[in-house]
């Protein structure tokens, strides 16, 4: 299998994030990439798409916002990374503010996912990473991994939040069609729910959505992947939620994950995007799942076994020390 990783993703270190109210240092830090790098094979460089495929997914108005944020919060005359403090709530009408805090408002959806100095940079390298993972896909390697950071699978169409900023796996699902796919299929395993990718092909039949995932009655992102949201127009039935209380063990989740497995089954993809995040484990500091660091081979094991070319995008996961080597048993399973 090959691995993509590009070092620019190691530039984007936002100091802090809101968290239960307490402003703590930001558990998506750079750190992540050396507990994987550490364990994992040989990586590859990715190539420059440029910005067309990502384009294919986000807004003109968003990705402008986003390439030019902290140039413009900085402007304004702030300190530290820009960070988003008032929201246009429920039925505020469509307003084009010029203002860096109206702007930053306008397009996050929480307080917790800073922007740097370099952060465009890193977004942009991650989705590249990802698109030159499903480059080697198409050209026949079953299986390739793209190490992504910052991670995706919360960005919408024109929002951020989560941590994520550009939808590393929407982004190659749309470039995958694009490029001649009849049907892609996304099985997302993080332990929040992908509510961006989930927005993106909302409405899309050709585009599968099964996402694993903590109740968001009682976790992050509270406001996507109840099991009622089942796709709607010309995708209703392309989305299926499994959400799953807090404390699920191997046991239960493997129940879900064999659901999951035969919906994608059933539907019969050409490809397979697996928005990864090792958050499901014991371990981690923001999650509240208890898998186990075998548990990540069998399920690698069991996507694996479906037997279709695919591309994993890494996500979340926040145990550093463990990281590694949940993500290397988890891809070791898959190949
Ligand atoms: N106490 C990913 O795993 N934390 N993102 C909210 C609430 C946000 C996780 C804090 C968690 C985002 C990619
Ligand atoms: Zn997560």
């Amino acid at each position: 299998m090959r691995i993509f990783f590009d070092p620019a993703q190691k530039e984007h270190a936002p100091a802090k994030e809101l968290h239960n109210g307490e402003l703590v240092p930001y558990a998506e830090k750079p750190a992540r990439l050396a507990s994987i790098l550490a364990k994992i094979g040989d990586t590859h460089t990715p190539r420059d798409f440029g910005l067309g495929p990502i384009q294919a997914v986000h807004s003109d108005a968003y990705l402008d916002f986003l390439r030019s944020a902290y140039e413009d919060w900085r402007t304004a005359g702030r300190m530290g990374d820009a960070v988003p403090y008032v929201f246009p709530v429920r039925g505020r009408r469509p307003l084009t503010l010029d203002r860096i805090d109206g702007r930053l408002g306008h397009y996050a959806f929480d307080c917790g996912t800073p922007i740097t100095e370099k952060t465009w940079a890193a977004a942009y390298a991650s989705a590249q990473t990802a698109l030159t993972a499903l480059e080697h896909v198409i050209s026949g390697d079953p299986v390739s991994f793209a190490l992504c950071r910052p991670p995706g699978h919360h960005a919408g169409r024109d929002y951020f939040g989560g941590y994520c900023y550009l939808n590393n796996a929407a982004i190659i699902a749309a470039n995958a069609i694009e490029k001649g796919a009849g049907r892609v299929a996304i099985l997302d395993v993080d332990y929040h729910h992908g509510n961006g990718t989930q927005d993106i092909f909302y409405e899309r039949a050709e585009v599968l959505t099964v996402s694993i995932h903590a109740d968001p009655s009682t976790d992050y992102p509270f406001y996507w992947g109840h099991a009622d949201e089942t796709g709607t127009g010309e995708g209703v039935g392309a989305t299926l939620n499994l959400p799953l209380r807090r404390g699920t063990d191997w046991a239960a989740f493997e129940q879900a994950l064999a659901r999951a497995i035969e919906t994608v089954a059933t539907f019969k993809p050409d490809l397979l995007v697996v928005p990864f995040g090792a958050d499901t484990f014991d371990g981690d500091p923001i999650s509240y799942f208890r898998l186990k660091s075998e548990d990540y081979t069998a399920i690698g094991q069991s996507i694996g076994a479906l037997n279709i070319p695919t591309v994993v995008t890494m996500e979340g996961g926040y145990a550093i020390e463990a990281l590694g080597e949940n993500v290397h048993r988890f891809l070791a399973g898959l190949s």
